[in-house]
């Protein structure tokens, strides 16, 4: 399908119920110890990993050129868990080309899109099935899984857009989820820093 410098029309299949791209290229697995230093609660962080390195999200994608014009797509599976009161999330991450928007639409759970720029400006959207958010150019973006079971989300970015963790792994985001009375709450993070 790729040689990495040409492509052709193709098709892919989301197998919903086993929360997977059927033909994918590519299978990312992030699991707690990849998260280091990014949830809050850090003695609830600690004391998990020394039961099991869980696996927390996974990401399925297609590959085409990373070249202007061109699209990625995959299927981004956060798994349901909290480490403390912090709901299981993605590491989050501005594009490297920091202009580049994406869209995600929302299969199946239930979760949090939790977005900021670089001026300090952020937003939260709430992802529930059949519903898209839109993360415009300069918007660093982490999914959050609020739900009990998997959240699916679909996403699609230019190709080029390329990903720069540093930015968040350094800083983190400003606000972070976490459950509060058995219900998701928007918290300043203690973390966060300039
Ligand atoms: C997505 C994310 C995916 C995993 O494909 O890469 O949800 O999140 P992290 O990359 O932050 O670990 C995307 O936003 N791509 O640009
Ligand atoms: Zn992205």
């Amino acid at each position: 399908m790729n040689d990495g410098l040409t492509i052709r029309p193709f098709t892919f299949s989301i197998d919903l119920e086993n929360c997977r791209i059927t033909d994918a290229d590519n299978h990312i697995k992030r699991n707690l110890a990849d998260m280091k230093n990014q949830y809050f609660y850090k003695e609830a962080y600690d004391k998990m990993m020394k039961e099991d390195n869980a696996l927390l999200y996974e990401v399925y994608e297609k590959l085409v050129p990373e070249k202007s014009g061109e699209l990625i797509q995959g299927l981004s599976i956060v798994h349901p868990g909290k480490v403390g009161k912090e709901y299981f999330m993605t590491k989050g991450h501005f594009h490297s080309i920091i202009d580049t928007a994406e869209l995600y639409l929302c299969l199946k759970g239930k979760g949090m899109m939790v977005m900021e720029t670089p001026e300090g400006e952020w937003a939260i959207e709430e992802m529930i099935p059949n519903k898209a958010v839109y993360v415009p150019g300069k918007w660093a973006h982490r999914s959050v899984n609020i739900s009990d079971t998997d959240l699916v989300t679909l996403f699609i970015y230019p190709a080029d857009a390329g990903h720069d963790y540093g930015t968040i792994k350094e800083k983190s985001f400003r606000k972070i989820v976490i459950e509060e009375n058995g219900k998701p709450a928007i918290m300043d993070n203690p973390m966060w820093n300039l």
